[in-house]
C-alpha cells in the first residue's frame, strides 16, 4: 500500500560544517577542535582529517544544484563557528558570514528550506584552551555568537537549532575522548553538559531577542533508546541510570525546567552539581518551537554480574560516566557498516514518547540513515539496495507515529554527501550521493533516486 505523509512535511538531507566544508584556512577561519584533534596522531582512523572533505566551501552552489535535482525540500546544514567568529568571541569575521548568506540564497534561488544549526561539534580552538565546555564562559560565548549568526542571516533563514546532540559533545568529547577535544574525565564530561544545557537556553533567548517573529526556535538530540537485556529489575534500573545519563541529562532541564533526581543520586560519587547555579534550569527551560530527534541506533543494557555480563554475549565498551555495574550488550539483528543495529521500531518509540511526554511540541526527525559499503559499478552508478530498505523500513516507522498521534513535520536523511565521519574519517559512507575523493565527482546512488521521489510525491511506495 502506498501512504501518503502529511501535506506541508519536510523532506530534507543534512550535513554539518566540519564534516563536508574543506577550506580550514580560507577567508579568515580559525581552527576548531575538530581540526586539532584529527590532526593529532592516533585520533581518527587513517590519519584522516577534515582539512578536504567533500569541498563543499568550493562547491556549494553545484551542491544545491544537485539537492534541487533531486527534489529536496529542506536542507540542514551547519555553521562553522570559528569560520564566523575566529576566536570565538568578538566581532564578526564578513568573509565567513559571507559563505553562508550565499549558501542561504542558493537555497531560497531553488525553493530548498535552510534548516541552520549553529554548533555541530566545531567549537573554536580558542575557546577549548581556555576551558572549553566544561566552563561556564563557554555557554555565553555561544550566546553572543548565536546572536551574531542570527543578526547576520535572521532576515532569510527562518529555522533555527542551537545544538546538535550535545550528549555527543559532553561524553565522547569530554567523557570517553574518542572525538574532539579527546579529553576523558567524567567530572568535566557532566559540567560540559551542564554548560551544553546552559548555551542552548542562552542561545535560544539571544535567537529569540535577534529573529523576526516568524523565526523558529529549536535544538537536536540524540536520544537515547535504552532497552533492558531481561525484565529483571535489576536490567531494568540499568535502563533507568543510562536512560537518564544519555537523554533526561537533557530533556530534563530543557523541556521540564530540572535535572531528573535520580541523575544527581547516581552521579554523587563524582560530582555534588554545584556548578549548576540558581536560575539556570529555568535559563534553560526555554519555549521551542520543535524538538529535533536523531536516530539510528537502539542500546541494550543489563546489570553487570560478576563475570562482566551474561555468558556468550559480547559486553561493548561504555562512554557513561557513573555506569560500573551496567553490560552494555549487542543488540540483536541486521548491521550497518557501523556495526551499528537497524531496529525502525526505536525510532516510532522515540517519536511515541516525546509526543506523550510533551504534548503539543512538533517533532522534527533531523537525521536518520545508514554507512554501507557502497561501491560504483563498472558503468559508474551506485548501488545502495540495503540503504533504501533501512530508510523505507524507518520512514514507514515515522508514519506509524504519526498514524498513533505524534505529530512530526519532517524528516531529514543523513547524509547528503559521504562525508567525513568524525573518528572513523571517510572509511563510512552515509551519503545518498556517492563522492569519490580523488575527484570530488557526485554520484547519486540508488537511495537517492529513491528518496527523491518519496520527497516528490510525499508518499511512501510499497517495499
Ligand atoms: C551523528 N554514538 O553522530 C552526528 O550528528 C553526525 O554528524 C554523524 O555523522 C552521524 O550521527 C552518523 O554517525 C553520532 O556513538 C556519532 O552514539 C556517534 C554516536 C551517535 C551519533
Amino acid at each position: 500500500m502506498t501512504v501518503n505523509f502529511p501535506p506541508g512535511f519536510l523532506w530534507g538531507t543534512a550535513t554539518a560544517a566540519y564534516q563536508i566544508e574543506g577550506a580550514p584556512h580560507e577567508d579568515g577561519r580559525t581552527a576548531s577542535i575538530w581540526d586539532t584533534f584529527s590532526h593529532t596522531p592516533g585520533k581518527t582512523l587513517g590519519g584522516d582529517t577534515g582539512d578536504t572533505a567533500t569541498d563543499h566551501y568550493h562547491r556549494r552552489a553545484d551542491d544545491v544544484r544537485l539537492m534541487a535535482d533531486l527534489g529536496i525540500g529542506a536542507y540542514r546544514f551547519s555553521v562553522s563557528w570559528p569560520r564566523v567568529q575566529p576566536t570565538g568571541r568578538g566581532h564578526a569575521n564578513q568573509p565567513g558570514l559571507d559563505f553562508y548568506r550565499a549558501l542561504v540564497d542558493d537555497l531560497l534561488d531553488h525553493g530548498i528550506r535552510p534548516v541552520l544549526t549553529l554548533y555541530h561539534w566545531d567549537l573554536p580552538q580558542e575557546l577549548e584552551s581556555a576551558g572549553g565546555w566544561p566552563e561556564r564562559g563557554t555557554a555565553h560565548r555561544f550566546a553572543d555568537y548565536a546572536h551574531l549568526v542570527a543578526e547576520a542571516l535572521g532576515d532569510r533563514v527562518e529555522m533555527w537549532t542551537t545544538l546538535n546532540e550535545p550528549w555527543c559533545s559532553a561524553f565522547l568529547g569530554y567523557g570517553s575522548g574518542v572525538h574532539a577535544p579527546g579529553r576523558a574525565d567524567d567530572l568535566a564530561a557532566l559540567r560540559a553538559a551542564h554548560h551544553l544545557n546552559l548555551a542552548h537556553g542562552l542561545g535560544a533567548q539571544a535567537l529569540r531577542a535577534a529573529l523576526p517573529s516568524h523565526g523558529q526556535v529549536s535544538v537536536t538530540l540524540n536520544p537515547g533508546v535504552v532497552r533492558a537485556f531481561t525484565g529483571a529489575p535489576q536490567d531494568v534500573d540499568a535502563q533507568r541510570r543510562i536512560d537518564a545519563l544519555a537523554t533526561r541529562i537533557f530533556t530534563g532541564p530543557m523541556l521540564h525546567g530540572a535535572y531528573p533526581e535520580d541523575l544527581l543520586a547516581d552521579t554523587a560519587a563524582i560530582t555534588d552539581w554545584s556548578f549548576v547555579h540558581d536560575g539556570d534550569p529555568a535559563a534553560i527551560k526555554q519555549p521551542l518551537d520543535s524538538l529535533g530527534i536523531n536516530y539510528y541506533t537502539p542500546t541494550v543494557v543489563a546489570a553487570a554480574t560478576d563475570n562482566g555480563g551474561l555468558p556468550g554475549e559480547a559486553l561493548e565498551p561504555s562512554p557513561f560516566p557513573a555506569a560500573t555495574g551496567v553490560a552494555f550488550h549487542r543488540p540483536p539483528g541486521k548491521r550497518t557498516a557501523m556495526d551499528w543495529s537497524v531496529d525502525p521500531t526505536g525510532l516510532y518509540d522515540l517519536l511515541v514518547r516525546f509526543a506523550e511526554e510533551v504534548p503539543g511540541l512538533p517533532l522534527v526527525v533531523t537525521e536518520n540513515g545508514a554507512a554501507y559499503d557502497d561501491k560504483p559499478d563498472g558503468d559508474g552508478t551506485v548501488h545502495d539496495p540495503e540503504r533504501i530498505a533501512y530508510l523505507h523500513a524507518h520512514l514507514d516507522a515515522v508514519r506509524r507515529a504519526i498514524a498513533d498521534g505524534a505529530d512530526v513535520r519532517g524528516y531529514f536523511l543523513w547524509s547528503l554527501l559521504d562525508n567525513f565521519e568524525w573518528a572513523y574519517g571517510y572509511s563510512k559512507r552515509f551519503g545518498a550521493v556517492h563522492v569519490d575523493y580523488a575527484t570530488q565527482v557526485r554520484t547519486p546512488k540508488s537511495s537517492a533516486r529513491w528518496y527523491s521521489q518519496v520527497a516528490r510525491t510525499g508518499q511512501l511506495p510499497p517495499y
